[in-house]
């Protein structure tokens, strides 16, 4: 009776550990909706922004161009750095949380013409390169 009981033990364990990862990915699907001053809703115009396959400190990028308007910004990150992704300039400030591998996307509405900065600001990023130019015409 001990010994069945026993062997049941491990596909009790596997199955909570499971549903922990199942709760641990939802999680981190809710970081897709968005941080300061994103909205979550996809729109047409889509800007690829991608984060170094290799970690390094910087987007694939120097710089980046939107037609003035609403902007879905598709943030690839393929290493297994963590990132964020910041928006600034011309009056904007917004920031999303930080994120590991993978693909988020963020929307602005009403981007106004300008120059603007694509920026990671998690500790020592930006300062290392992790900035580029966002020219919205
Ligand atoms: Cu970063």
């Amino acid at each position: 009776m001990v010994r069945k009981g026993l062997r049941v033990l491990p596909i009790v364990a596997l199955l909570l550990t499971l549903g922990l990862a199942v709760v641990a990915c939802g999680t981190a699907r809710g970081s897709q909706a968005g941080g300061g001053g994103f909205v979550a809703e996809p729109v047409e115009q889509r800007v690829e922004v991608v984060a170094d396959p290799k970690g390094l400190l910087r987007w694939t990028q120097q710089q980046y161009e939107a037609t003035a308007g609403d902007v879905t910004f598709v943030v690839q990150n393929p290493s297994p750095s963590r990132h964020n992704f910041v928006v600034e300039g011309n009056g904007v400030n917004a920031y999303s949380p930080a994120f590991g591998t993978g693909t988020q996307t963020y929307t602005l509405k009403g981007l106004a013409p300008g120059q603007y900065q694509i920026v990671c600001t998690l500790p020592g990023h930006r300062e290392s390169g992790m900035v580029a130019k966002l020219i919205v015409k």
